[in-house]
């Protein structure tokens, strides 16, 4: 299986993450942000994670990528998921949102590893974020906006080894957003929230992006 991703994305992580708790191998392509031809090559749009499957065939959607590695040999995500969790996880990307998208292609990751990329993404995420430099300036805010969100996961984090108590879709949700927001120098988690990533994070043997 081969995974199609770009370094800073979330999406891509879940299945990142669905796969390193499996102990599975996934052979991995970082796409540059300005490679549109790879991505519609594979499944005729621009769209980031692709999985493709030993049979060549190319996923798109990252929960169902996450369903199916999860589904070769037993399951381990057999928690249940709560609906405070997925509306926590979908409410609070506009909030993470403004502070990690200015600061990812600073990061030296490698989607931007060309100034053609980089400034690829530049020019397509200012349209709908807006200027880098003046998001960047209202960090202060933005993480004031954001520590309610993180204090309200905090108190629904019920065990540092899984956001429900047994390991379930809902830490899919979670971790890969918590990896995006610790991009942002001078955020700190509340004390669950901490612990919680830490220990996820070197459960699945990644080391967090920098932080700027
Ligand atoms: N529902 C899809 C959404 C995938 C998605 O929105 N991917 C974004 C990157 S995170 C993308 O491909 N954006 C196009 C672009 O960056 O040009 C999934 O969960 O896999």
């Amino acid at each position: 299986m081969r995974l199609y991703l770009f370094e800073h994305c979330s999406l891509c992580f879940r299945v990142r993450m669905a796969a390193a708790l499996k102990r599975l191998h996934l052979q991995e392509t970082v796409v540059l942000d300005d490679d549109s031809e790879t991505m519609m090559s594979l499944v005729r749009k621009r769209r980031i994670p692709i999985l493709v499957k030993d049979d060549g065939q190319p996923m798109l959607e990252s929960m169902d990528m996450v369903a199916y590695i999860d589904g070769l040999g037993g399951r381990i995500l057999t928690g249940l998921q709560r609906a405070e969790v997925s509306v926590w996880a979908d409410s609070v990307i506009a909030k993470t949102a403004p502070l990690t998208m200015p600061r990812y292609p600073l990061l030296g990751l490698p989607e931007f590893g060309t100034i053609a990329a980089h400034d690829h993404c530049i020019v397509r995420k200012r349209e709908k974020y807006g200027d880098f430099i003046e998001l960047r300036a209202k960090s202060r805010e933005q993480i004031g906006a954001l520590m309610p969100e993180l204090e309200s996961l905090d108190r629904l984090i019920e065990s540092p080894t899984a956001v429900n108590g047994e390991l379930s879709v809902d830490d899919i949700r979670v971790l890969p957003l918590l990896r995006s927001a610790a991009v942002v120098k001078g955020l700190r988690f509340p004390q669950k929230v901490r612990n919680y990533f830490e220990t996820m994070m070197s459960r699945i043997g990644y080391q967090p992006l920098s932080a700027i």
